[in-house]
């Protein structure tokens, strides 16, 4: 008997949240066939992440479930409209990331300006010593930087890049009461942009939208971050355009197919490569972790939930169903 199905990994520290309040399986602890053949009707509950989801066979198997909770912001892994028409919501985390996944851009946007994994490199193999001082970087400073994708974490990269003086743009579905300049033609402002910081969700609306026509548009002196999800990028056409010189350089913790990441990507010398830690400090993490349970809890105690996503507005508590 398990109340609570759990399909991501957890911490130390989630696993004791949730022992003090559910019956909780980790499906990768058991056989998952015989496992859910026996169990799944008892299940109300499910923790998952943006990425996993809940996958269809699963959810088949699980006729009872009441709520799905996702442990990250991003939920382009689950299926909302599957979980609306059997009347479950989805809630997510958003906000406890906002600043460390606008810190790991910033991190990524300066790296990839001064060229920062070169000169260290040449510091830490004592090149330095033998031939000298790789070429000049480019200033971080006073950059035209456009941020695709203008959220809560978007708003968290240009309160942090405010002290390097920038010109912030931006591009959207719609125009935002914000002190920014605002494109709805995404190569245009690629054109007038130096940088492109990409923290858009995933999912079919934004798949492929930094395609060729828009990484040419930023051209090769550009740079291109992005810490959103690796499928708003066209990865072959950015692989394409780092090797013929068309895009300066890529800062990327986000991939097409993660935890791959392309042998083409990995050789390239223009690019910093981080995997997908955007979020990943113990404080941030632990807060996602916090807020994922607590979602649960509210639920099962039958309050509002907390964070539902909003494809799941009209059913935020269980006494609402
Ligand atoms: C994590 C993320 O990869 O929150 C998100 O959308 O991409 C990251 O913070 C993950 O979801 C944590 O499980």
């Amino acid at each position: 008997m398990s109340e609570l199905l759990i399909l991501s990994t957890i911490t130390p520290h989630m696993r004791a949240r949730i022992d003090a309040a559910f019956t909780a399986t980790m499906l990768a602890d058991v056989d998952r066939a015989s496992w859910l053949a026996e169990h799944g009707a008892a299940v109300r509950f499910i923790l998952t992440d943006g990425h996993l989801g809940v996958p269809a066979d699963i959810f088949a198997q699980l006729p009872n479930a009441e709520i799905i909770s996702s442990n990250g912001v991003g939920y382009d892994g689950v299926d909302t409209a599957a979980a609306t028409a059997r009347g479950v919501p989805v809630c997510h985390t958003p906000n406890v990331l906002n600043q460390e996944v606008a810190t790991s851009a910033l991190l990524l946007y300066l790296a990839a300006m001064r060229n920062f994994e070169a000169e260290m490199a040449n510091a830490r193999s004592g090149r330095w010593e033998s031939a000298g001082n790789l070429p000049l970087a480019r200033s971080a400073d006073k950059r035209t930087i456009g941020i695709v994708g203008l959220g809560r974490i978007g708003k968290a990269i240009a309160a942090k890049l405010a002290p390097f003086d920038p010109a912030i743009v931006y591009y959207g579905r719609s125009r935002q009461d914000v002190p920014f300049a605002y494109y709805d033609d995404l190569v245009a402002m690629a054109r007038d942009c130096e940088a492109l910081i990409c923290v858009a969700p995933g999912g079919a609306a934004t798949h492929h939208l930094i395609n060729r026509a828009v990484i040419d548009a930023l051209g090769p002196d550009g740079v291109l971050v992005n810490v959103g999800r690796g499928s708003v990028v066209d990865e072959a056409a950015l692989i394409a355009a780092l090797q013929d010189g068309r895009l300066g350089a890529a800062a990327l913790d986000v991939f097409e197919a993660e935890p791959h990441i392309p042998e083409a990507l990995r050789a390239l010398p223009n690019v910093i490569l981080t995997p997908h830690i955007g979020s990943a400090t113990v404080e941030t993490r632990r807060a996602m972790g916090d807020l994922a349970i607590d979602n649960l809890i509210a639920w099962k105690n039958g309050e509002k939930l907390i964070t539902p996503v909003p494809e799941s507005a009209g059913l935020l508590s269980r006494a609402a169903v």
